[in-house]
């Protein structure tokens, strides 16, 4: 690590151009100062061959933050070998005690908290509350992980042959891939790399380009825990990389599993790749997330939940509403309720206390919000209010928009899609509940859904197997925020994975099916005689 810092140091770049809102400070408490160009191959600075650099600025005001090296090909193969080597070993630790790396991994990110939540502000554009929500988030699901350490239990069953036993056990399953979006920069890796970590898995971790240097400092805290320990760093990896190292990833028959959070486009390829080799995909993927509100609705709480579900994290979440499914005889209250409250939302530097919306990730994703806007329009839709790019003092970027309220049907093309920004599309729906359902129901997408209603007849049916069909279904309850002590992921074009709590951890594992004979006799299971 010194000596990575002394040779970054030694080409004589100046990373940290600025020290707004204490960035530099944040920066050296992560030990990712003077780092001007680095990428982390299990562990170690460096990457002498064809250094391709990547500077990455902070959507916030466009400064640079720091400046990345991307891994090659070749870079890729040290990674998975120092991985292969330190799987050997970490297989072997009792599952409890690899529990005990993971809670001093929670310990740890609990007094990074604060540094590291204002740069995954900062690099990524959320607002503080958010980015320490994402800490955590990890933090969280280190907790929950130190439990199942202790409860990676198989089922026993009975031997239909006398004196012999049957169960099961689960196995480590080797090196697990970890591609992570841009939105959730650290906190979807930390599910996937804390469960394997507990499983006896190595995991390879490749952050968004978008977002890696918070991804650099995870690994040095992740590095710390695993130098007090004398543990091998190839436990967990990260490399830095474009789409191509994540094309060698989901190739490699070395990676039984591959876990990827991103666009539908993106997962379907990756899913391809895998599914080719017979390897394991974990997809999380797009959302087009739907709240429903009844006649028998509470709007005080509801608006609360659709504004937080619709621009937090300016709508950048695969959670985000994106679709309100309003009742005729609410409807035009619920809609002057959201137009007296969407001119007000405080849209401004995420860092900057009381601002609840930031910018986008960048100006292509400013352009795929002005750009559907264009397109529901085109198809009838009516714009009622935002949609403006916000330009002078504090929004020199262009990354900055005022959330948008858009009229349309749920069958426009633009509506069936998922645009990743604050778009909120108000559709309307009149009789009983099942046709806010179907409407609900009728996108390719299948993440996450709401219903806000005090009627116990509307809400079971939501839930009933003739309701929602999405992996995550709320009641009275925004469709974003889950918790991560349930299984988090959708149906249908969300890619049908399962993350985070619940059972989620047996994907990372393999089964095994044990058949013990104690007796005497070669009895042979269904009755079958075959005596010489
Ligand atoms: C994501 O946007 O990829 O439920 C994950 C939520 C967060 C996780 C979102 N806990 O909104």
């Amino acid at each position: 690590m010194k000596q990575a810092i002394e040779e970054a140091t030694a080409t004589g770049t100046d990373v940290i151009d600025h020290d707004h809102h204490g960035i530099r400070q944040v920066l050296q408490e992560l030990g990712i100062q003077e780092i001007n160009a680095a990428y982390s191959t299990g562990l170690q600075w460096g990457g002498e061959s064809n250094e391709q650099v990547r500077s990455i600025s902070s959507p916030t005001d466009g400064k640079l933050i720091g400046k990345v090296r991307m891994a090659t090909a070749q870079d890729y193969e040290q990674v998975v070998t120092t991985a292969q080597e330190a799987f050997k070993s970490w297989r072997l630790v009792p599952a409890p005690k690899r529990g005990e790396i993971v809670r001093q991994i929670g310990n740890k990110l609990r007094e990074y908290k604060e540094p590291l939540g204002k740069l995954v502000s900062y690099e990524m554009g959320k607002i503080l509350q958010e980015g320490l929500g994402e800490v955590q988030e990890m933090i969280d699901i280190c907790d929950f992980a130190v439990g199942l350490s202790r409860q990676l239990h198989g089922l026993t069953m009975h031997s239909e042959r006398p004196a012999h036993r049957m169960y099961e056990q689960y196995h480590p399953l080797g090196l697990v891939g970890i591609i992570s979006a841009f939105n959730f920069p650290v906190a979807v890796w930390s599910w996937n790399a804390m469960l394997a970590a507990v499983c006896g898995d190595v995991s390879i971790w490749k952050p968004s380009e978008k977002t890696p240097l918070v991804a650099v400092a995870v690994q040095h805290i992740i590095k710390d825990v695993l130098a007090e320990n004398e543990l091998p760093e190839g436990i967990f990896s990260v490399i830095i990389g474009d789409a191509e190292i994540g094309g060698l990833m989901a190739a490699d028959e070395r990676v039984p599993l591959v876990s990827a959070t991103g666009s539908t486009r993106m997962g379907k390829k990756v899913g391809a790749v895998v599914g080719a080799r017979l390897g394991k995909a974990l997809l999380e993927l797009g959302g087009n997330n739907a709240i429903i509100l009844t006649p028998h609705a509470d709007l005080d709480m509801a608006i609360r939940a659709v504004l937080f579900g619709a621009v937090g994290t300016a709508g950048q979440r695969c959670t985000t509403t994106r679709r309100l499914i309003i009742h005729e005889d609410v409807y035009e209250d619920v809609k002057q309720r959201l137009l007296s409250a969407y001119p007000k939302l405080p849209i401004g530097h995420p860092l900057q206390d009381g601002n609840l919306v930031g910018p986008l990730i960048d100006t292509d994703a400013v352009q795929g919000f002005t750009k559907a806007l264009e397109a529901v329009q085109a198809e009838g839709g009516t714009l009622l209010t935002g949609g403006q790019v916000l330009s002078g003092p504090g929004y020199e970027t262009g990354t900055y928009v005022q959330p948008a309220l858009v009229e349309a049907k749920n069958e426009y093309h633009t509506v069936q899609e998922e645009t990743f920004a604050p778009i909120l599309y108000l559709i309307k729906y009149s009789g009983g509940v099942e046709n806010a359902i179907e409407l609900q129901n009728g996108v390719r997408q299948g993440l996450s859904s709401s219903i806000f209603s005090l009627n116990l007849r509307e809400t079971e049916a939501f839930l009933s197997h003739a309701g929602s069909d999405c992996g995550i279904a709320n009641v009275n309850i925004g469709t974003s925020g889950a918790e991560i002590g349930g299984a988090f992921g959708g149906e249908k074009e969300t890619g049908g994975g399962r993350e985070s709590g619940s059972d989620a951890w047996r994907i990372y594992m393999r089964r095994q099916t044990n058949t013990l004979n104690f007796g005497t006799q070669l009895p042979l299971a269904q009755g079958i005689k075959f005596d010489i």
